[in-house]
């Protein structure tokens, strides 16, 4: 049984759609980041960076004692070695596949991340910064748009590059970007999207849905965080 410890945001997703392609046994465990759940001390134990997802493997392959895991990167290679799937184990695929989870993880990720914070949280409207981050975000959907010439997935075969991507590039309109385009970029999207699993990780989603991600209140909880408030 894997816990997976949660709220519905792109790094979330990412976890949520591995366990259901590889219909891994799972529970959901809400961290509700908006209320400063992430700063639960329990939750720091497994978590120390105050951010979700995070997992506990109750039933590892060395039968040891559980394992936990933080970083959306880190948990996605671990229940791929886990369970076989989803990474090659042949070392030129592998390879592939690790380069574009890498590439997601310091690239794509915390430049839609700061993209989606200037333009749509930021309590002022600094038009460097948002400029910066959208064209960075475009010039990262070019790289992307690219590598998925000829190919249906983006190391070849469906990987955890591709869950680890997927939830970031479905947030094209909100990271103001055209995806038109991108039409490498569009088809797989849609292919994705039609997955039985991926379908099944964002109907987990609705269940929180109605709840409003960012509120007045849960700003200050989540921009302004420093050494001594985290
Ligand atoms: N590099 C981390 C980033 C995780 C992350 O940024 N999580 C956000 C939600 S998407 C979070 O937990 N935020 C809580 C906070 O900012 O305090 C990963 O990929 O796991």
């Amino acid at each position: 049984m894997i816990e997976l410890y949660y709220w519905p945001t792109p790094n979330g997703h990412k976890i949520s759609i591995f366990l259901e392609e590889a219909e891994l046994e799972y529970q959901i465990y809400p961290i509700d980041i908006r209320v400063g759940a992430q700063f639960e001390p329990d939750f720091l134990k497994i978590a120390p960076n105050n951010r979700m997802p995070a997992i506990i493997d109750r039933a590892p392959l060395d039968a040891g004692q559980p394992i936990s895991v933080f970083e959306s990167g880190a948990i996605l290679q671990y229940l791929a070695e886990k369970t076989g799937k989803f990474l090659s184990t042949n070392l030129r695929d592998r390879t592939v596949v690790m380069e574009w989870l890498f590439w997601q993880m310091g690239g794509l990720g915390p430049m839609a991340g700061q993209n989606h914070h200037f333009a749509q949280y930021a309590p002022e409207k600094i038009p460097y910064a948002i400029d910066r981050y959208v064209k960075e975000t475009n010039r990262l959907y070019g790289v992307l748009n690219r590598q998925l010439e000829g190919k249906e997935y983006i190391a070849g075969d469906y990987s955890i590059a591709d869950m680890a991507c997927y939830p970031w590039v479905l947030l094209y309109e909100r990271q103001q970007q055209n995806i038109e385009e991108f039409p490498n970029l569009k088809v797989w999207l849609d292919k994705i999207r039609d997955r039985p699993a991926v379908i099944r990780a964002y109907q987990q989603a609705e269940a929180f849905a109605g709840q409003p991600t960012i509120t007045e209140e849960s700003k200050k909880i989540l921009f302004g965080q420093t050494a001594k408030n985290s």
